[in-house]
């Protein structure tokens, strides 16, 4: 191993010592152990069986479900469901409650924890497929638009007929075809089939069939994906135990020989199976896909006989180039230990029949395949392979792949690949291919694919390795040209990095669950979920109760046609450089960029790849050049070199950048940055959003709780109940956290048989005016919640805080800050610290970011096998929320905690709970005032006439400026001056100096941001 890998070997020796080894500390609860409460825990939540399922495969679950309880046998369009598929009662067509939505749980807003529909909404779940022309490119997505349509459907599509440059919405597939009518759920996966008139795709789809069954469907396109026919049932996808049996998420593959399709995918079983109340791995293949009428498809077998484990993700490879295999890999959870399998069965009679599984990550030599941790920003996560077959002609023919996520090296997860040589006998060791594995958070998402005529393996994910904290992630890609023996430098593949968070807001999947690619002609296609970089209140509103991203299409008009930023065709990669930390210096001197301003910026530039299996190398010859669009800016000194740039080192602009900001700057503007950076090595762009103006606020509400005794809320506060049993509402206290004043404050504790609860707290409503330019939100925070003693982000109990839209005209949809901040920090990291994971209780604030764990931090005890709570201590936390300007809004803090377990399980207490206070909202402006310089000229023996010149022009109001001197023998006349609106120059003064030198006599000038001082001449 190498030297890099040292600290994250010691720590995760350290925890699986402890996993298998440990001795009890824990006062609270003699003899259990950190791995013993979470699987405990687990154990408690695997009853329902939809927990397990794909995003796609739980919804058409629920909705399934939720038919099947209806008398009219769900022909309506609209369904309330809780999360384990009951219908919601009292909720005839037409009642007022009843919303053309799907949603979980009861707020009257139903965007807490569900689904919404509405123009613009989500795109996620990308596939891609490419003609042999490279020129008519297929996208598939889950495209929640499609909530809306009767029956519903959610397989959304766009093609384009140039190579990628553009696309066209084509909306979503069809739900009536020639021979089966149904739901068409997503979970999509598309593929170019070669023959017929040479543009043919097929699209397959989770499918909820006219006689409410949960299978598979398959459409078809013959003039490249503009339009679809279907959908065609999977027959053997149908219940192929018994009644209730649930297909989920399947891929699908076309053996490039012969035009066989094969489908894999995921069989939830009802009672009698091979696997009873557990999940099957099932294949099966058509020969007639574009053909028949209907398709016709062999009866199917099952991959994984016996399995204890929860086996899911699936996905199938024709090997193609003459050879009769095909390889279908997949993940497994074990349910008794903290770790992941990853599978491969083999076929080599085309997929007739297939071989026992091989597990890639078993030997002990290996790194065990701990699992992966929630992540920021991001919804639910898995670690699903990826396969890809080489069918090239080069020298590696027959090679393949496998990728997936696996947390290892305990940052949250590291994208790692197998290699087989022998047909999927034997595998490789798996190789890293994150940047800085074991210090790079999270890697995930990933897929490979092989370029069919050069053999380049591609492998592209998410990554959070951008930053060390918060949301923040870009798409990275790599590859290999020998076979994967070599690898190049991960390197971004997005033009910067952007907010996982960004529209996440009403529920998974938003990233997820997985990316797409194909490699031909030595290109890479592929296709992910993205955010823009800027995110506003307001997006989406007033007809939608999402946000239109994140999304692969961008900004959608349905049946138009545009470039598609989730959409990226490469062949090279960009150098693996990030920006560091940008600073500047104004000649103002009030801190921020104004209007008039000279700045001298900092532009560090980190080479970030230090993993040995990547090419690290040094960056020479580093050269930078600072441009910007925005109109008004100036780059006078755009040019800096840098010093060599070793692996994990940061070096910064040996020359400053110079940027001039004109008098008549609108401050407020955002400017935006390009860095073109050359170097010996390669080259990249890096962009860069920077505010300007001089803030002023005004408050729209402040709260500190003292006007009301401990166990009361303040007048215009109300508490509200979102789900669980027993009603535990927030209330005051002044206690806890080591605090004497009164705070808002919500305990975790088991006080009731099952103490799973959804607690809301509400501000008054507040008034965002018309000019406000942003809004910022203040708040103290302290926590002490149970979180998970093994993981650095999962976390069960804790709490959020949600921005209602009450504005008139608008829907009422309660955000999170991720889906739209832009800047959140805690204390002194940015974001929420943990992530709750997904659950099968509606009365669980699921698979949101969150305050939680102890907000003074944790230690690892090697007794306990995991982490320890120190005591919580006060952060703050400040918010800058864009895009609020003439909207009603609302705080709404949300509390929720899990069946099981409280701070006192993970060390913390002695009294486990959430605090808030000092809660403060204000809205922002932003000016330019700063003053430039004064000028004197004598007069007289002993006078002097003066004014005073404005960096910018001045705004309304003009600017206040008072005169002074360090001399008291200095009057003038008149005392102070204005410079007018729409000037730089005050009128005249005079200065009369009674007495005394004048050698070391100054006037100085203060303006409301800065001071400026001139000696008498
Ligand atoms: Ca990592
Ligand atoms: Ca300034
Ligand atoms: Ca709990």
């Amino acid at each position: 191993m190498h030297a890099a890998s040292a600290s994250f070997r010691f720590s995760a020796a350290l925890i699986l010592g402890a996993l298998f080894f440990s001795t009890p500390v824990l006062a609270s609860d003699p003899g259990k152990t950190a791995a013993d409460h979470v699987l405990a825990k687990m154990r408690l939540a695997s009853t329902d069986k939809s927990v397990h399922m794909s995003s796609m495969g739980r919804l058409a679950h629920l909705v399934q479900q939720a038919r099947q309880n209806q008398p009219n046998g769900g022909a309506g369009t609209s369904f309330r469901v809780t999360a384990s598929g009951s219908v919601i009662p009292n909720l005839a067509n037409g009642d007022a409650a009843d919303k053309p939505d799907l949603c979980f749980g009861g707020d009257e807003d139903c965007s807490d924890t569900g689904f919404s529909d509405g123009p613009g909404a989500t795109q996620s779940e990308l596939t891609i497929a490419v003609d042999k022309t490279g020129q008519h490119v297929v996208i598939g997505f889950n495209d929640f638009r499609g909530f809306s349509l009767s029956p519903l459907s959610v397989s959304g599509y766009a093609y384009s007929d140039d190579g990628g440059a553009t696309f066209t919405d084509g909306q979503q597939l069809p739900t009536t075809g020639p021979t089966a009518h149904g739901a068409v759920f997503g979970d999509p996966d598309v593929k170019y089939v070669p023959g017929g008139a040479g543009c043919q795709f097929i699209y397959s789809s989770i499918f909820v069939n006219s006689s409410n069954q949960q299978t598979m469907s398959i459409h078809r396109s013959t003039d490249c994906g503009h339009t679809w026919v279907g959908p065609f049932e999977v027959t053997p996808a149908t219940n192929p135990n018994t009644s209730g049996d649930a297909a989920d998420k399947e891929f699908i593959s076309v053996d490039p020989d012969t035009g066989r399709v094969g489908m894999s995918w995921s069989n939830f079983t009802a009672s009698s199976a091979s696997i009873p109340v557990g999940v099957e791995i099932r294949f099966t293949y058509s020969d007639d896909v574009m053909t028949a009428t209907p398709p016709t498809w062999s009866s199917g077998v099952v991959l994984n006989h016996g399995s204890q484990d929860f086996d899911t993700g699936s996905e199938p490879r024709f090997a193609g180039n003459g050879s009769n295999n095909v390889y279908v890999a997949w993940s497994g959870q074990e349910q008794s230990f903290y770790f992941a399998e990853t599978k491969v069965a083999a076929s080599n009679d085309n997929g007739v029949s297939f071989g026992v599984p091989v597990v890639l990550d078993q030997s002990p030599l290996l790194i065990p395949n701990f699992w992966i941790d929630f992540i920021l920003g991001d919804d639910r996560v898995h670690q699903f392979p990826s396969i890809a077959v080489d069918n090239s002609w080069g020298s590696h023919q027959g090679n393949v792949y496998v990728v997936y996520a696996t947390n290892a090296n305990f940052d949250g997860a590291d994208v790692v690949v197998h290699r087989s040589t022998d047909g999927g006998a034997t595998w490789s060791e798996p190789t890293v291919l994150s940047s800085r594995p074991g210090n790079d958070r999270a890697q995930w998402f990933p897929t490979v694919s092989v370029d069919s005529l050069t053999g380049r393996v591609n492998v592209v994910f998410d990554d959070q390795g951008v930053a060390v904290d918060g949301d923040l992630m870009e798409m990275t890609w790599l590859h290999s040209d020998d076979g994967g023996a070599s690898w190049s430098k991960p390197s971004p593949i997005t033009p910067r990095p952007f907010h996982a968070g960004y529209g996440n807001d009403t529920g998974q999947p938003n990233l997820g669950d997985y990316n797409a690619s194909v490699s031909q002609g030595g290109w890479l296609y592929t296709v992910f979920t993205t955010a823009p970089n800027h995110a506003f209140f307001t997006d989406g509103e007033p007809g939608s109760l999402s946000f239109p991203y994140p999304s692969v299409l961008g900004n959608t008009v349905p049946g138009g046609t545009a470039p598609a930023p989730g959409f990226v065709k490469i062949f090279h990669p960009v150098a693996s450089l990030h920006l560091g930390q940008v600073s500047f210096v104004d000649s103002g001197g009030n801190g921020f960029v104004d209007a008039g301003d000279v700045a001298a910026f900092s532009f560090p530039i980190t080479n970030y790849v230090t993993n040995p299996a990547t090419s690290p190398g040094n960056y020479t010859g580093v050269f930078g050049a600072l441009s910007t669009s925005t109109p008004g800016v100036a780059v006078l000194l755009g040019a800096s070199p840098y010093g060599a740039i070793k692996p994990g080192q940061t070096q910064a602009n040996l020359l400053n950048y110079l940027v001039f900001v004109s008098p008549s700057f609108v401050p407020g503007t955002t400017i935006e940055f390009a860095l073109d950076v050359f170097s010996v090595q390669g080259t990249t762009r890096l962009l860069y959003s920077q505010p300007t103006g001089t803030p002023v606020a005004t408050t729209l509400l402040s709260e500190n709780f003292d006007e009301v005794a401990p166990g009361s809320i303040p007048a215009g506060w109300a508490t509200a109940h979102g789900g669980g049993t027993n009603v535990v509402p927030w209330t005051t206290n002044n206690t806890f956290c080591g605090t004497t004043s009164n705070a808002a404050f919500h305990q975790d504790k088991i006080d009731a048989a099952n103490p799973t609860r959804f607690e809301r707290l509400f501000s008054p409503i507040f008034a965002v005016p018309a000019n406000s330019q942003y809004v910022t939100l203040d708040m103290d925070v302290c926590y002490d919640t149970e979180d998970d003693p093994l993981e650095s982000i999962l976390a069960y109990d804790g709490f959020t805080v949600r921005i209602t839209d009450q504005t008139a005209g608008h829907l009422i949809r309660s955000v999170f800050p991720e889906a739209f901040e832009e800047a959140f920090t805690t204390g002194s990291f940015n974001f929420f610290p943990k992530h709750f994971p997904r659950s099968g209780s509606s009365s669980y604030f699921q698979d949101i970011s969150a305050w939680s764990g102890s907000s003074g931090g944790r230690h690892f005890d090697s007794g306990f096998g995991g982490f320890l709570h120190n005591p919580p201590v006060p952060l703050h936390v400040h918010m800058k929320l864009p895009g609020m300007a003439a909207t009603n809004a609302q705080l709404r803090f949300e509390y929720t905690q899990d069946s099981a377990g409280t701070c006192l399980d993970v060390g913390g207490g002695p009294v486990c709970g959430v605090q808030v206070d000092n809660i403060v909202v204000q809205s922002v402006v932003t000016k330019s005032d700063e003053l430039a310089f004064v000028v004197l000229l004598r007069t007289g023996t002993r006078t002097w006439t003066g004014r005073v010149f404005a960096q910018a022009i001045a705004g309304a109001g003009g600017i206040p400026v008072s005169l002074s001197s360090n001399s008291p023998n200095v009057t003038f006349n008149p005392a102070n001056v204005v410079i007018p609106a729409g000037s730089q120059v005050s009128p005249s003064f005079t200065v009369n100096l009674s007495s005394g030198g004048i050698g070391n006599v100054f006037v100085t000038a203060t303006g409301p941001s800065n001071s400026r001082s001139a000696k008498l001449p």
